[in-house]
């Protein structure tokens, strides 16, 4: 067998590879966390390496907005950082330095160790709500924390439920299991939600609720079980608080009410609560893009509670870190400081471009393409009082903003320890080819600008495997270091971290942050100006702005409804004006039977016709739990003068 390597980007999946050669990957079989299916984005995985987009030395701007810029030495480069950053902190304080990081590469070494030096400095932060803060916040209100079913509990399942959860395009792996549990053992598999997905048509069932009302669904799920004595008595009893308000309170969610507010047939719902209730054991995927936008985290919290109506411990997955035996305030030295400020990471547009930092240190994430009001990040990083540092494989948006751009290696070129948000297993990189270029790793660079500041403190330096040695426990960390890959234990699926010990369908922690006691729905209208509803999801080519340099950009496409596109007389092809509060921009329309009527769709991210990003008009806005509202861009359609292209 050829060397094992496991995919550390920001995906469920972190499969594992076998190496075949230097320019091919092959999937394992392992049997494990994943299953064999070739992903297109590991397939290019190479091509990536190779392209020309590469960041191979480091530049420093000549004239930011220019584009101009002058390739320098690494000892130039590191002395011009750490004489800006010495001087920032000295002159403004640490409040007025941003470490912008995301999960671009979510390796230890590279995405946890590098925290180390940020953490000793005090630096401002974000609070990385955008992708799943809400929810995992809703998560911990009832249960203590967010983890739940491992990729194998899903073979003993009778019932897997998506919920707002693309898997067949965002877990592929996950979703191609299911469907072969389809086949083999008659798995039921069920779909809610409100776009017709790839995941909807290989589903028994699909709901569709109307955009917004799922936690209306939930809560007459809930209150159907409940009033049918469907659910798990002794359980309740023994496991959970609250039980008695919390049916109480679920009454007024008859199925008339619930019926009326989501459009769904009575019929369907029912059908839906009676299986629920019947196929023992299940597993509610609830999914990212269903808790970004407003009301998000309020739904999340309703769909939680109805695996413990029906005597299921933990019978959801939505991101497992929580359960996984591995110290990550170690690795991440998160005792070492506090953040002098934590941005909410929707926002941070809106601080960069007021100047509230004057030092921006970026890596592992795309910021001026990715994140909302993304054309508000790229004018505060061309301001010309801040210094922005960014450490780069290629050359993004947010890498040609920069005043030093920094050549990372990428994951195939270095060495690392990657876990998994699904599965319970680690996988040990080395590095499989040279590396390119100049290029040094995230820790290299951590290193070099540590010293270059003159600290001396000997966690900041310590060697990473030795870090990871202390962040597993012995056995484990034994067995990665014979096989490269090794399960990771993972606590009790009976175990509930809240103040009771149970899970509480009435949540003390909620009561204590001032929060609802149970979760209640938020309506949502779109205002008259701006009718439509903007969802974005994925592209299964695309991690993100990823390989848009292999596969060119992702499709600037906006889907739409044949009604909708009767009613501003438009056609398929056409060029539409898409626009929110905070701007417009221009893509193709594409008649589509996904979208429901006043519901358009986008792929995440796209780079639009006018150069812009579909970003420079999402919402930024934190919703109830401090999540993000990308999904409740509300937004007017228009044809585009030039007509069709
Ligand atoms: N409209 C819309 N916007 C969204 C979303 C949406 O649904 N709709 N989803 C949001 C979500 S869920 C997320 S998670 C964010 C993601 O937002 P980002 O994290 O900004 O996404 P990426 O474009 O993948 O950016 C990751 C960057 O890391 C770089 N990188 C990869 N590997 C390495 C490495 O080893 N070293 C270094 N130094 N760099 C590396 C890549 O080149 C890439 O530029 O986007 C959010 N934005
Ligand atoms: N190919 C690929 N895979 C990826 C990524 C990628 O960029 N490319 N990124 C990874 C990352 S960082 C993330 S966060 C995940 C996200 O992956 P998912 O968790 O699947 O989330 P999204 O793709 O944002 O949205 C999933 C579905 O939610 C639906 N939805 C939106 N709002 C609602 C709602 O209110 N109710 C209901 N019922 N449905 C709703 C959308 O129609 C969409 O089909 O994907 C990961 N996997
Ligand atoms: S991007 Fe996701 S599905 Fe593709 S190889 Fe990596 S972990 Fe697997
Ligand atoms: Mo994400």
């Amino acid at each position: 067998m050829g060397k094992l390597a496991v995919c550390p980007r920001d995906c469920y999946d972190t499969c594992f590879y076998e190496v075949i050669s230097d320019r091919k990957l092959r999937l394992v079989h392992t049997g494990k966390p994943t299953i064999k299916l070739s992903c297109p984005r590991a397939e290019k995985d190479f091509d990536r390496v190779f392209s020309p987009e590469r960041v191979l030395y480091p530049y420093v701007a000549v004239d930011k907005r220019r584009g101009l810029r002058r390739r320098v030495s690494w000892s130039y480069a590191i002395r011009l950082i750490t004489n800006k950053l010495r001087e920032t902190l000295r002159d403004y304080g640490a409040e007025s330095v941003l470490f912008l990081d995301y999960a671009g590469n979510r390796g230890i070494f590279t995405r946890y160790m590098t925290q180390r030096l940020w953490y000793l400095l005090n630096v401002a932060r974000i609070d990385y709500t955008l992708c799943d803060g809400a929810g995992e916040r809703a998560l911990k209100l009832h249960y203590g924390s967010t983890y739940g079913a491992l990729p194998n509990h899903m073979e003993g399942s009778k019932l897997l439920v998506y919920w707002g959860f693309n898997a067949a395009i965002t877990s592929p792996h996950n979703f191609f299991y299911a469907s072969k549990l389809r086949k083999w053992r008659g798995t039921k598999i069920v779909a809610v939600d409100v776009l017709k997905t790839e995941t909807v048509r290989y589903s028994d069932m699909w709901l569709r609720p109307r955009y917004g009302t799922d936690i209306y669904l939930a809560l007459g799920v809930a209150n159907y079980i409940i009033q049918n004595e469907l659910y798990d008595e002794d359980f309740i009893e023994r496991y959970t608080y609250g039980f008695e308000k919390f049916r109480v309170y679920v009454r007024k969610y008859d199925i008339d009410l619930v019926s009326r507010k989501t459009g769904i047939p009575r019929e369907k719902i029912v059908e839906f609560a009676e299986t629920y209730a019947e196929k023992k054991p299940s597993i509610i995927f609830i999914g990212y893009g269903l808790q970004r936008r407003i009301g998000g985290g309020e739904t999340v919290r309703a769909i939680s509670l109805l695996p413990a109506l029906v005597g299921i411990h933990r019978g959801f997955y939505y991101g497992n870190v929580d359960g996984l035996m591995i110290d990550l305030e170690y690795l991440t030295g998160s005792f070492l400081g506090k953040p002098s400020r934590v941005i909410p990471q929707s926002r941070i547009g809106e601080y960069i471009a007021r100047g509230e930092f004057k030092f921006i240190y970026i890596h592992l994430t795309n910021p001026a393409a990715t994140h909302p009001r993304a054309e508000l990040i790229g004018r505060g990083l061309l301001r010309k009082d801040v210094f922005v540092v960014i450490h780069e494989t290629h050359w993004t948006d947010t890498a040609k903003l920069a005043d030093v751009i920094l050549p990372a290696p990428t994951w195939l070129e270095k060495k690392d320890a990657v876990f998994s948000y699904w599965h319970n297993y680690i996988g040990l990189n080395e590095p499989i080819i040279k590396r390119m270029g100049e290029s040094k790793t995230e820790l290299e660079v951590m290193w070099l600008i540590a010293k270059g500041l003159g600290i001396k403190n000997e966690f900041i330096y310590e060697d990473p495997m030795k870090a990871l040695s202390k962040a597993l426990d012995e056995e484990t960390y034994n067995r990665l270091i014979t096989d490269h890959i090794a399960e990771i234990r993972y606590r009790k699926l009976d175990e509930y971290q809240t103040r009771t010990g149970k899970i509480e369908f009435l949540s003390t922690e909620a009561i204590r942050q001032g929060l609802n006691p149970v979760p209640k729905p938020i309506d949502i209208k779109p205002p008259q100006k701006f009718p439509f509803i903007l969802v974005s999801s994925a592209h299964i080519k695309y991690t993100h702005t990823q390989f848009e340099d292999v596969y060119g950009p992702i499709p600037p496409i906006l889907e739409i409804s044949e009604e909708d596109m009767k009613r501003i007389g438009i056609e398929d092809g056409d060029k539409v004006v898409v626009s929110s509060k905070y701007g417009s921009v221009i893509l193709i329309a594409k008649r589509s039977d996904r979208v429901p009527k006043g519901i358009v769709f986008a792929y995440r991210s796209c780079r639009t016709v006018d150069g812009k990003r579909l970003n420079y008009i999402t919402h930024d806005e934190t919703n109830e739990l401090g999540g993000a509202t990308i999904n409740t861009t509300f937004v007017n359609i228009s044809k585009h003068k030039s007509g069709n292209q």
